[in-house]
């Protein structure tokens, strides 16, 4: 199904008033409302394909109905999420889960609702049936040189449906790593990894990059191969330009300052970008902004900051990507929520004057620092994210819209009430 423009148009009015006194207020309160709302009508997240359906744990899986069946399903998803927030334009496809065989028509329905393909992923954490050779002990990093070739070719082979559909980065996350002490031998497995990726590396188109992500534990418990930013810096310095280290916000140790991480990568140029969630106490995957909302702002800060310095905008370079999943809500709306927040934190850095930052900092008035930051987070700017969906056609109240209009309700109808999303 999609969504008419007219529909939600119809919706907005009956929040039209309340909107336009809330956004005149913060408009004459802020010195950059416009430029804001500008930042944030080009502003884009992309979902994940494996977002789209209920998650569910290891202990079980309970589906809300309607969940996507294919990878067209699943396209027309992000088309009703676009069209709700209309900052939602790309979709990160996750291989074998999603296998884009027809890769013209599912582009041609992409493009149709306005969507292009972000980074591939490539998946060497599971056997797939059929595959020859195990992952139980890893794949990039295997002891066996005939177990990394085929992970190798698996990820070669990702790019060359990343071309096909238009896409240019391939996003590798390994569950590679040890459960116990003396399994492994960390300097081989590394000394594996890098080689593996560089063939990988060797194989890219000249205009791709390659991301790197990292994660300190899960599935394995003891070590992880790639498992902290450092090591997949070294491992993207190690490979060239086109490769550089992915943050997602899960996969840190409790407390780690994130915030401090992306501001060197960003310095280096190394900050491939971001996968987008929250966590509580691992890697959690849950909606972005739930738990630690004052966390991504900080993040933003550094973003908007070091961006600056870079001349680098929004558009340049820097994925960014929500990798969540939804075991009690329903996906869409969840994920609505999650670019919600990000958008908030992004409006909040942008109040940011920055010049008053730093002169703060050169006189060491730490008490000031301090004081502008939190003013900007506790700004209320979600009516300038109104503002732009509403310049952009898309809805006041995305999740309210969704709601209002039954879309559930339709794609139950159209799909089933015990439909089951492919490749979860
Ligand atoms: C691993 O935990 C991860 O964050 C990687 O990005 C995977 O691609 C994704 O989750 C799969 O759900
Ligand atoms: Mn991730
Ligand atoms: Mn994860």
């Amino acid at each position: 199904m999609q969504l008419e423009k007219q529909s939600i148009q119809n919706i907005n009015q009956d929040a039209l008033a309340a909107h336009q006194r809330k956004f005149t207020y913060i408009a004459g309160e802020v010195a950059n409302a416009e430029h804001i709302v500008k930042k944030l009508e080009a502003f884009n997240i992309a979902i994940p394909s494996w977002a789209l359906g209920t998650g569910g744990t290891r202990f079980g899986r309970f589906s809300g109905g309607g969940e996507p069946r294919s990878l067209e399903e699943k396209i027309e998803d992000v088309g009703l999420i676009h069209a709700l927030n209309r900052s939602s334009n790309s979709i990160s496809l996750h291989i074998p889960w999603d296998i884009p065989d027809n890769a013209s028509s599912i582009k041609t329905l992409a493009s149709q609702l306005g969507l292009h393909f972000d980074a591939v992923n490539s998946n060497t954490f599971q056997d797939q049936q059929k595959q020859e050779l195990s992952y139980k002990f890893g794949s990039l990093h295997h002891v066996d040189k005939a177990v990394r070739k085929q992970a190798v070719e698996h990820n070669i082979e990702v790019i060359k449906y990343g071309v096909e559909l238009g896409s240019n980065a391939l996003s590798v996350w390994l569950s590679d790593g040890s459960n116990f002490p003396g399994q492994l031998n960390f300097r081989n497995a590394f000394k594996n990894t890098s080689e593996s990726l560089q063939e990988i590396y060797d194989a890219l188109p000249d205009d791709w990059k390659i991301w790197i992500e990292y994660k300190p534990y899960e599935p394995n418990f003891y070590s992880t191969t790639i498992g902290d930013w450092g090591q997949s810096y070294l491992l993207a310095s190690k490979l060239g330009s086109k490769a550089s280290t992915l943050v997602d916000l899960g996969h840190h140790l409790p407390n780690t300052n994130i915030e401090q991480i992306v501001s060197l990568l960003l310095m280096e140029g190394k900050l491939a970008g971001f996968h987008f969630n929250d966590s509580k106490y691992g890697d959690d995957d849950l909606t972005v902004g739930s738990i630690n909302p004052y966390q991504l702002f900080l993040i933003f800060n550094e973003l908007v900051e070091g961006m600056d310095a870079r001349g680098l905008d929004h558009a340049t370079g820097i994925g960014w990507m929500i990798d969540a999943s939804h075991n009690v809500k329903d996906p869409v709306e969840d994920l609505l929520q999650s670019v919600e927040a990000i958008k908030i934190a992004y409006a909040q850095a942008l109040l940011i004057d920055q010049q008053e930052l730093k002169s703060a900092q050169q006189n060491n008035d730490v008490a000031k620092g301090q004081e502008i930051l939190q003013n900007a987070y506790r700004t209320d700017v979600r009516p300038l994210l109104a503002e732009a969906r509403l310049r952009a056609d898309g809805a006041l109240d995305p999740i309210g819209a969704f709601r209002k209009l039954k879309v559930r309700d339709q794609l139950i109808g159209a799909r089933g009430s015990k439909s089951v999303a492919t490749g979860l």
